[in-house]
């Protein structure tokens, strides 16, 4: 059985993490089928938004702990190794993508699961569903991103508070804390997620992945850079096809069909 389930329709990728006995938790197989998928989808021009979700009951429980059993007298576990081999490389290259990410998170999102969801571009989850920063509770500090997207998502005190306590924030104070997009009824989370990367799909796919750029880059810059960066990203929108046909459209009273292009 694969561990994670792909396909593809309307120019969606639908990515479904499948280890549902394990809560989905991850294995460096894992992790590398979901890195495969969305370097495949960077260049092919058929998928224009990727779907995100979990089998089962769970999102994701984060990294196998069954993985990192140690003897006692072993040699402690390197665990950056990891890091810079599995995890890293995937946040990278979902915030790269040049394509929509949404996320469907239809259970408990724990650990590094949890920082998977928050690396995609639009997160729905379940009104079931909780956001768990779980690493505290066994001596680790968050990763896969966690320290860079909870403090900016969610500011300083919130994010400290999710840390050390691993506590379960509920999906529908995750959105109130401007954590996720929206927290859905359960039975519409699918069809909702679906919906909206069908939406996405539709649309002008490289604006999007500019636009991408031009919010993910935001935090790191002053103003004057990030007039420079819109200033250079409008340039290369503004030479797409789609923005034509947006203008186009718009003009002639109806609706636009974008190409991606
Ligand atoms: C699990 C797991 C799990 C294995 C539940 N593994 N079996 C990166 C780089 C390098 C190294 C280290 O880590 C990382 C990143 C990380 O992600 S570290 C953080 C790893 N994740 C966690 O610490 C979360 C551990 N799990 C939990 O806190 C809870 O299970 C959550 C909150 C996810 C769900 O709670 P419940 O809904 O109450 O379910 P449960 O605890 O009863 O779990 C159900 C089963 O799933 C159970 O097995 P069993 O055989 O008793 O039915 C758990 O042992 C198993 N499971 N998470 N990560």
């Amino acid at each position: 059985m694969s561990a994670v389930l792909i396909s593809s329709d309307g120019g969606v990728l639908s990515l479904t993490l499948n280890r549902p006995d394990r809560l989905n938790a991850c294995t460096p197989e894992m992790l590398a089928a979901l890195r495969e998928a969305l370097d495949r989808a960077i260049d092919d021009g058929r998928v224009r938004a990727v779907l995100l979700t979990g089998a089962g009951k769970a999102f994701c429980a984060g990294q196998d702990l069954s993985l990192r059993r140690q003897d006692p007298g072993a040699a402690p576990l390197d665990l950056s190794v990891s890091l810079g081999s599995n995890y890293n490389p995937l946040i990278r290259r979902m915030r790269e993508l040049p394509k929509p990410i949404v996320c469907a998170v239809n259970g408990v999102a724990a650990g590094a699961g949890a920082n998977i969801a928050l690396a995609c571009d639009l997160v729905l989850a379940a009104r079931s569903a909780s956001f768990v920063q779980a690493f505290s509770k066994i001596g680790l500090v968050p990763d896969s991103g966690g320290t860079y997207f909870l403090p900016r998502l969610v500011g300083m005190a919130r994010a400290m508070g999710l840390a050390l306590l691993g506590e379960r924030l509920s999906a529908e104070d995750a959105e109130h804390w401007g954590l996720i997009w929206k927290a859905v009824d359960d039975d519409a989370l699918l069809i909702e997620a679906a919906e909206l990367a069908r939406a996405l799909a539709s649309g002008p796919t490289r604006g999007y992945g500019l636009l991408k750029k031009a919010l993910y880059a935001s935090p790191g810059n002053l103003l004057d850079a990030q007039l420079d960066l819109e200033r250079d990203l409008q340039r290369q929108a503004g030479f797409t096809e789609d923005y034509r046909e947006g203008v186009a459209a718009f003009l002639e009273k109806r609706a636009p069909q974008f190409k991606g292009k």
